[in-house]
């Protein structure tokens, strides 16, 4: 080869590569998914919240999309996350409601998850933080002393690092991969919902002595100062304190992504703020004037802040597409006496929508969600209507992974939609649920320029103990209808003045219910 020739080569070589190498990288970005607890649409300042400032997700929201129809699949956190997670339903499936401290893996190894399909694209995945998906054989529970399987990474993790349950329920211990975190043999875990001997303190026996006082249930085994649901002994060197769970899954999750920064990977970052008991770390106690639930949401703030800062430092901020989303609405008194209703203030929670955590209304299942990938994504605001049960198929799509027969049923390829490509739309109908799988639905439908919104009552909980759960539960007619352009608040209802549109949406839902999904097919073609 001449030297002119090779020159020529090595310059067109040197141009060219970079290009390659980007459109390389763009199929297979990293991902990060923040998952906030209880967040509610109001929470952020980015979501019109006034009476308290998160500029770090407020900046992930300039540079991204903001979602104005950004659902979660469930009012409360266990169906919500099943579904994220196999981007099924979780009401087709029984035992999939609020998990107890000794549930069971709930998720059945070998089951296709967003995990296991982002595993086979290649990824390295990891979960840090809440888990309550419970752990363990089916029929046993979790071995707290023994191996902790199947858990995570039986379903595509190929690491965690957990809190096992939630944290208002025992042990305060943490997961990592199959074990207790630095539990010693000499002294075992137990964990059980009787009471271990009658001198064992409680919430009820030693209540003067709380730094945190219940307000309903919440009242067993005391644990840093505050009682639990739930009792357990022994692990006292695994034990952390409430106010170091932020720092130490910020510590694991700047680990695992500068392990990685080679290689794609997904981090499903799974933050406890601000469900109960809220115990921020004391930096940022009352930074929000809202008392601990606002203290918790700057703190998960300052969470997404150091996530956001990491990709920074690593040079990842263009490869990385960052998805932020909760896990159901907001509750004021979810058990424990922290003033967060003494406290609110003007402070709307729920934003300008009904009703929070364990209700069908919006305010329990539409929450912030915003998508940031620079350069790929515009920024904006959408209004497009996507849900968190859609992110398992839409990455999938991304990456080019194909999706199974009979997985990811009801997980629709929105990536159009997620990634504001101009003319993709969103879904036309979703489904929620409260918790379990025989409890109360909601029924959202797009015709033309009319959203449908119907919720079906099945039954009375029988605890009715938050705001939140009473306005959910107080007698309600079996099927309501409400049309969410002209009465976001879900103020008047039309049951009765429109029982065919009732009986039509009643059909799909229950069709949708008893047959299976109605899976979009990949409408939108993945940006590549
Ligand atoms: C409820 C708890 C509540 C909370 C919730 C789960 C009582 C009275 N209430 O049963 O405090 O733990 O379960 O919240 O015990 S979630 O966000 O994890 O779904
Ligand atoms: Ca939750």
């Amino acid at each position: 080869m001449r030297i002119t020739n090779l020159i020529l080569v090595l310059v067109l070589a040197t141009i060219l590569l970079p290009t390659a190498l980007r459109a390389q990288q763009s199929k297979t970005p990293n991902i990060v998914v923040i998952m906030a607890d209880d967040l509610g649409y109001g929470d952020l300042s980015c979501y019109g919240a006034t009476e308290l400032a998160t500029p770090h997700i407020d900046k992930l929201a300039t540079q991204g999309l903001r979602f104005t129809s950004g659902y979660c699949s469930a009012s409360t956190c266990t169906p919500t996350r099943y579904s994220f997670l196999t981007g099924n339903y979780a009401f087709r499936t029984p035992g999939t409601g609020i998990a107890p401290p000794n549930s069971p893996a709930i998720i059945q190894p070998g089951t296709e998850t967003i995990a296991s399909l982002l595993k086979k694209a290649g990824y390295q995945t990891a979960v840090i933080g809440k888990w309550h998906l419970g752990l363990g054989e089916k029929g046993v529970g979790p071995d707290w002393n023994g191996q902790l399987k199947p858990g995570p990474l039986e379903i595509g993790f190929n690491e965690c690092f957990l809190l096992p349950t939630t944290n208002d329920r025992v042990p305060q211990v943490y997961v990592k991969d199959h074990h207790v975190l630095n539990l010693d043999p000499s002294d075992p875990l137990w964990v059980g919902n009787k009471k271990p001997s009658d001198s064992h303190p409680t919430g009820k026996t030693h209540r003067s002595a709380l730094k945190m006082d219940w307000s309903h249930g919440h009242n067993s085994t005391i644990h840093n100062g505050i009682s639990r649901i739930g009792f357990y002994t022994g692990g006292n060197a695994a034990r952390f304190r409430d106010e170091d769970l932020a720092d130490k899954w910020i510590e694991k999750s700047v680990k695992f992504m500068q392990a990685n920064k080679d290689k794609p990977f997904f981090l499903f970052f799974s933050s406890h703020d601000c469900h109960v008991p809220r115990m921020p770390h004391e930096r940022f106690h009352g930074k929000s004037g809202l008392g601990f639930r606002g203290d918790a949401i700057v703190q998960l703030d300052w969470c997404v802040g150091e996530l956001t800062k990491t990709l920074d430092r690593l040079g990842l901020t263009e490869n990385t597409i960052v998805v932020f989303c909760s896990d159901n609405g907001p509750v004021m008194d979810d058990g424990y006496k922290d003033d967060a209703l003494e406290k609110l203030g003007n402070h709307k929670a729920a934003g300008p929508y009904t009703g929070g955590k364990y209700s069908v209304f919006e305010g329990g299942c539409r929450t912030p969600f915003i998508t940031r990938w620079p350069g790929t994504i515009t920024p904006g605001v959408s209004d497009e209507m996507v849900c968190t049960i859609d992110l398992a198929a839409s990455l999938a799509s991304m990456v080019g992974q194909d999706v199974p027969n009979g997985a990811l049923t009801d997980s629709f390829d929105l990536l159009g939609a997620l990634t504001g490509k101009p003319g993709a739309v969103g879904r036309d109908h979703l489904a929620v649920q409260d918790n379990g799988n025989k409890g109360t639905l909601g029924f959202i439908k797009k015709e033309g320029d009319k959203i449908w919104k119907l919720h079906e009552y099945k039954k009375k909980r029988a605890r009715n103990v938050t705001v939140e759960q009473k306005l959910a539960t107080s007698v309600r007619e079996p099927l309501e209808l409400y049309e969410l352009t002209s009465d976001p608040t879900e103020a008047k209802p039309l049951q009765s003045k429109m029982a065919d549109k009732v009986q039509n949406l009643a059909k799909e839902l229950h069709g949708l219910v008893e047959a299976g999904s109605t899976r979009m097919q990949r409408a939108q073609p993945a940006i590549r």
